[in-house]
């Protein structure tokens, strides 16, 4: 059993708890989730070599939860989540993802309606008779019915940062199979595609059935659709289905470039090879039966006359036309952000102390961190009021000093709500007190594109806003973005001197790679940053890196590929060019 199985099953379990009312016991389970989730060692082998004592070793895992995990790593089942599932006959995890349905809403759909399933919830609400529970009325109803068509459509999709990972681990053990000469991941994962249907690798080798054997035996492996002497099609136990290509090394390149895709890019190729009366396929590029190019996708794309390019551009969105005049732009490269700038800790919703992100923030190569918890009214999250901030300084101020050694730097920031009127929540005396303001909205989602798009852009115009994070709040797969006028917001952006965020968190991946590329367009600065909640969560970084590839980004675009000094400068500097701009000028 993989870590992201355990975590499921843990996360499933917090979901039935908090809905019998255990709030205590189900945050536990959430973030024993939450930590197994992104654990770098198999919990499964920690068990095995270190027994129960190994996981109770693991931070957020005490010894209930540490049998439960023996339980399922032994033999692959739970009792007591089957007992929760008997007392409460009623699919959660499926209702919960419904927007606006949450723990005791569920119970309340159950006890009165006897609704258990998505497809009863959208019955019931399709004939009305939601409204006649108490807080129901039509308008929920309607919102119901949309977020179920929503879900319904984002249904079979992968998240980029769920599948990257158990990729590249099967990629690292593909190239260690004797024989082997070439082994790349293709298709979408490789464009760095924000979801994820299935997993292409094309590989080359002298020896392709000992490759395909290997592969179709591989532990994540569930089920074999079919393997032959050069392919096999197999389902992962994630859910996700997984093709293997094994092909000679003089087709490699081009096999590679055709299961790379996009399917556009494919056909507008296609098309060029047929203008020059030659013909391209996944074996090579031919004149009649000679072999033009194949070997290399560079040799493929220069006897097109084409420079090669990287996957993320494409998409057919004038990369065909920037590679026949030589300037496909050079891309901010993976690993090139310095500090992560949007960072939760425990003094809010976080799971971890200043320190223990900073440690994290260390151990994954940076050289600092904006500490942005939440303020006051996001209460859910115990959001900071002005005298927290000032106490958080403290801290931050005595902490500093210790990492002055490792030359890390801990910035004093904070997520300030944007709130209903466009004002934030935090007095600009204690604004005046921070390195950079992030704001972003947390509320009231549901106003219309002219509202939402004028309150943004009220805050904007405040003249302590640095960042604005994430600018269109959507959440892949669970949530629609809120309406807003992004070109209008990109505007005001460029007008205020505010940087706005692409946001590395695998489900949130605000801005889209069109909207990366309008700011870009109209000069405005990006921060990639992970909204982590956790230590681990730094490691998403490079999955906002690839959308600010897939926008075309350049290192110089986004504005924390500096050291803090240039960064702190820069910010500077773009807030004080934008106040010299005549007034007049806005959008
Ligand atoms: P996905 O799996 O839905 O996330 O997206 P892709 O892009 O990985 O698509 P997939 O797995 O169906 O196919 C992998 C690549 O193979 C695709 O990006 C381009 C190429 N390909 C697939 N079908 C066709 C086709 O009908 N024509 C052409 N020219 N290329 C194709
Ligand atoms: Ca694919
Ligand atoms: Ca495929
Ligand atoms: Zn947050």
């Amino acid at each position: 059993m993989t870590n992201t199985e355990i975590a499921k099953i843990l996360e499933e379990i917090s979901e039935y708890l908090d809905v019998s009312n255990d709030g205590f016991r189900s945050r536990a389970y959430g973030r024993a989730a939450a930590t197994i989730a992104s654990l770098d060692r198999e919990a499964t082998d920690i068990y095995r070599e270190e027994g129960q004592k190994g996981l109770e070793s693991i931070p957020s895992i005490g010894s209930g939860i540490a049998e439960k995990i023996e339980e399922l790593v032994t033999t692959g089942s739970l009792h007591y989540l089957d007992e929760l599932k008997t007392k409460l006959p009623v699919n959660v995890q499926e209702l919960t993802a419904i927007e606006g349905v949450g723990p005791k809403t569920i119970k309340t759909l159950y006890t009165q309606l006897h609704i258990k399933t998505r497809d009863d919830l959208e019955k019931a609400a399709a004939s009305g008779s939601l409204r006649a529970l108490p807080h129901f009325g039509e308008k929920t109803e309607r919102k119901i019915l949309k977020s179920i068509e929503f879900l319904k459509q984002s249904k079979g999709r992968f998240l980029l940062g769920d599948i990257l990972p158990i990729a590249s681990k099967i990629e690292v053990r593909l190239k260690k199979i004797p024989g082997v000469r070439h082994v790349a991941i293709a298709g979408s994962l490789r464009r760095r595609q924000e979801t994820i249907g299935d997993i292409d690798i094309v590989a080359s080798s002298k020896e392709p059935q000992k490759m395909i054997d290997a592969f179709i035996s591989f532990p994540e492996v569930v089920h074999i659709y079919g393997s032959g002497a050069t392919k096999a099609n197999v389902r992962l136990s994630l859910g996700i289905d997984a093709d293997l290509r094994v092909v000679h090394d003089k087709e490699y390149g081009a096999a590679l470039l055709y299961f790379t895709g996009d399917k556009q890019h494919n056909i507008e190729l296609r098309k060029i090879a047929i203008e020059k009366g030659w013909k391209l396929s996944e074996y090579g590029l031919f004149k009649g039966n000679k072999l033009l190019a194949g070997a290399t996708e560079e040799e493929v794309y220069h006897k097109l006359g084409l420079e090669w390019m990287p996957p993320e551009i494409r998409t057919v969105s004038g990369e065909i036309e920037a590679a026949m005049e030589k300037r496909i732009p050079r891309l901010i490269p993976y690993g090139s952000i310095k500090g992560d700038l949007q960072v939760q800790t425990s003094w809010t919703d976080g799971t971890a102390s200043i320190e223990a992100m900073t440690d994290a923030a260390l151990a994954h190569g940076l050289s600092y961190i904006a500490i942005t918890d939440h303020t006051k009214s996001l209460t859910v999250a115990r959001g900071l009021d002005e005298k927290g901030l000032a106490r958080q300084a403290r801290e931050i101020d005595a902490l500093n000093k210790k990492f002055l050694k490792k030359k890390f730097r801990i910035l004093k920031s904070a997520e300030v709500n944007i709130l209903k009127d466009g004002k934030l929540d935090i007095a600009d005396t204690a604004l005046k007190k921070l390195d950079l303001v992030g704001v972003s909205v947390h509320s009231h989602f549901g106003m219309s594109e002219e509202e939402m798009t004028a309150r943004i852009i009220t805050a904007l115009k405040h003249p302590l806003v640095n960042i604005l994070f994430h600018p269109t709040g959507r959440l892949i797969k669970k949530r629609e973005p809120y309406k807003v006028d992004i070109l209008k917001v990109i505007k005001a952006a460029k007008h205020y001197g505010v940087a706005l965020e692409v946001n590395a968190y695998p489900d949130r991946l605000d801005l889209k790679d069109t909207h990366i590329r309008l700011a870009i367009e109209h000069g405005v600065k990006l921060v990639v940053d992970t909204d982590a909640h956790a230590p681990e969560h730094g490691k998403f970084l490079d999955l906002g890196v690839a959308q600010v590839r897939r926008g075309w980004g350049s290192k110089t675009d986004v504005l924390n590929t500096q050291s803090v000094s240039d960064l702190l400068k820069e910010i500077k500097r773009i807030k004080n060019s934008a106040r010299r701009m005549p007034t007049g000028t806005e959008c």
